[in-house]
Formats: C-alpha cells, structure tokens, sequence
C-alpha cells in the first residue's frame, strides 16, 4: 500500500510531488540550521540604533514570511497543478464508471447497467479494467470516509449526500490493497478493499459472469429459509425467492450484497481470508473478530443452522 510504489498515473504525479515536497523541506531545513550555527560563530555585533532594528526586522518579515513562501508555493504548484488536473473526471472521455459507497463499516461496490440490465453488486472487492482510466463515483451511506488506492493514486473523501469522482488508471493488471483514508469509527482499520485490475477482456468477462448470474443456487432449504428470516432484511441475494422473506423493511441494503460471495477473498472488508468454513465462523465469531461492527449477534440461530447457512453462502459464486 506504499504510495511510492507507483502502480498508475495518477501516483505517478504525485510521486513526484512528493519528491518535490521533500526536496524543498530540505533546501529549508538546510537554510535555516545554516542560519543556526551562523548565529553561534558570529562575534558580537556592535549595537544597533532603532532605525537599523527596525530594517533589519522588516527584511525579515518580506523576505522570510512573504517573498519565501510565495515562491516554495508557486514552486510546488507547478508540479501540483497537472497532477490534480489528471485526476478530474473531464467529461468527454468515456471512461469506465464504477460507483463506491463506504459504509461503517465496509465497501459497496456497483456497477451500473445499461439501460434494461441490472446493476451488478459487489462488496469489500473492487474490480476494474488495467491500462485504461475509470471513473470512481463516490459516495457514503453514513459518515465522511474516503476512498484511497495508494499504489494508484487519491484520496478523495466520500461524504454523505454528495457524490464525487476520481479518476484513476492502474499500468497493467495487479492487486492493490486498499483501505478507507478518513477516520470513520471503531472499526476503521477494518476497512479494507481488496483491488484487482484485469486486462479488459477479463474483466468483461467478470462482470458478464455476473450479470448473467441469477438464482440463489441449490443450497439446503434449512439454509435458504433460515436466511429468508434472519438475513435477508440486510442482505441481497441475487434471485433469492421473495417468498422467503420475513420481514423485508431494510430492503436487504444495510448489509453488503451476499450474491457473489462465494468468489471473494475475504470476509468483513479484510478481516478473514475466504476458505472453507469462514463464513459459518464469521457468522458464530464476527462481534469478536470485528467488534461494534453493524451486524448484530446471531446467539439466537443454532449452530448447526448458521454452518448451513455458511455452507450455501459459499457456493454462491457466479
Ligand atoms: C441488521 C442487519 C444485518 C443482519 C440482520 C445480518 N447482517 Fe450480515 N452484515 C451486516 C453488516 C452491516 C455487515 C458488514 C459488517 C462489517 O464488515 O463491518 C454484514 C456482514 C456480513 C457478511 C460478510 C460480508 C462480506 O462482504 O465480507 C456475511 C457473510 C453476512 N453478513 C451474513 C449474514 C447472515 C448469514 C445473516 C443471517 C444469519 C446476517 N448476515 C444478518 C448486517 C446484517
Ligand atoms: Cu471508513
């Protein structure tokens, strides 16, 4: 997650301005311990009439605290200026689009449809085009988080009630880790978005996989009801039978989309690898694993019934 591990153009830049930044810091601080030791060498100068004082004091003032900072500011802005400019979404590019909600204390991450066909929905894994620029949409569902891949560039806070993009391009296909760049709460160090870029073909092929995709799969009916009553008033599955569902007032959107998650890599935006038998685990141990997080406690289900919820859950793959 280094930024000076530069992976696209946008870190690119401000690799640079970093550089910059640094250089200019030292030419300072070389300056003024320069000044430093000058003082204790000097001998004692003979004393100054008011008038001299005050030249002295004023040369001071508009050179050190005004021609100084103008010029390292101007300086910096040269390298700043197109590097932010390289970020900004200019309209007539028709870049790739994927909008990212942060929620406490996890990643949505939607793929909008053309006209007729279906947003697809992921969490906490961001797939995205290499070698091409796309366009974040950015937003939050409740506090100021934001959104940062370092090794390709940013941060951009995601606020409440406003939606922003950034636009970042990754060199060549790769993983980049990521993690929410705003204090948001308890749990946010475990925030953590796992980025893959593909080569273009691959990641068509990704998301055709899931807008294909429809029913909830062969799970065992326990399972399936068991979800239809206790999960599915936060969580969406893909094609899960209405029926089902006991009590839909959240609408299955306070918790992240369960439709694919059988193909991710980790569970509770990075707090356990995928494997078999995580979720069940997940669902037994998450207040422990992730404390305060949103999703309350199941003492209530079985054992037996959330491992079979766990089960069916991870044969959800596309
Ligand atoms: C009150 C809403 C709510 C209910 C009910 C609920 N969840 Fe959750 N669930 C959440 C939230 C919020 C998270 C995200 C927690 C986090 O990572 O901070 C979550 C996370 C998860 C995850 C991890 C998802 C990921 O992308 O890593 C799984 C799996 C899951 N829930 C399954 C279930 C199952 C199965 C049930 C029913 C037994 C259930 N949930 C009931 C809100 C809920
Ligand atoms: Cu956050």
């Amino acid at each position: 997650m280094s930024t000076l591990d530069v992976a696209g153009e946008a870190a690119r830049s401000q690799f640079w301005i970093w550089w910059a930044m640094l250089a200019v810091a030292v030419v300072v601080a070389l300056g003024v311990f320069a000044l430093w030791f000058y003082t204790f060498r000097r001998r004692q100068p003979p004393p100054r009439t008011p008038h001299e004082e005050r030249r002295i004091m004023l040369r001071w003032v508009l050179g050190g605290g005004i021609a100084l900072p103008v010029a390292s500011i101007l300086v910096l802005l040269v390298f700043a200026a197109p590097s932010g400019r390289g970020m900004l979404p200019l309209p007539d590019d028709d870049a790739e689009r994927i909008e990212v909600v942060g929620h406490q204390w996890w990643w949505e991450v939607r793929y909008p449809g053309e006209e007729g066909e279906r947003d697809v929905v992921t969490a906490n894994r961001l797939v995205m085009p290499a070698g091409e620029p796309v366009d974040f949409r950015i937003t939050s569902a409740d506090v100021i988080h934001a959104f940062w891949i370092p090794r390709l560039g940013g941060k951009r806070d995601m606020v409440p009630g406003r939606h922003s993009t950034i636009r970042l391009t990754a060199d060549s296909p790769g993983v980049f880790g990521a993690q929410c760049g705003e204090y948001c709460g308890a749990q946010h160090t475990h925030m953590l978005l796992h980025v893959e870029a593909l080569e273009r073909d691959d990641y068509d092929a990704w998301l055709e996989e899931r807008r294909a995709s429809t029913g909830p799969g062969d799970g065992d009916d326990g399972a399936l009801e068991a979800f239809g009553e206790h999960c599915a008033s936060c969580h969406t599955v893909g094609g899960f039978p209405e029926e089902l569902v006991v009590d839909d007032l959240e609408h299955g959107v306070r918790g992240p989309d369960l439709s694919d998650i059988g193909s991710r890599p980790t569970l509770g935006a990075g707090v356990l690898p995928m494997e078999e038998g995580a979720i069940a685990y997940w669902l037994e141990h998450h207040q422990t694993l992730k404390p305060g997080n949103r999703m309350p406690p199941h003492d209530h289900i079985d054992t037996e019934t959330l491992q079979a919820i766990g089960a069916w859950l991870e044969t959800l793959q596309p």
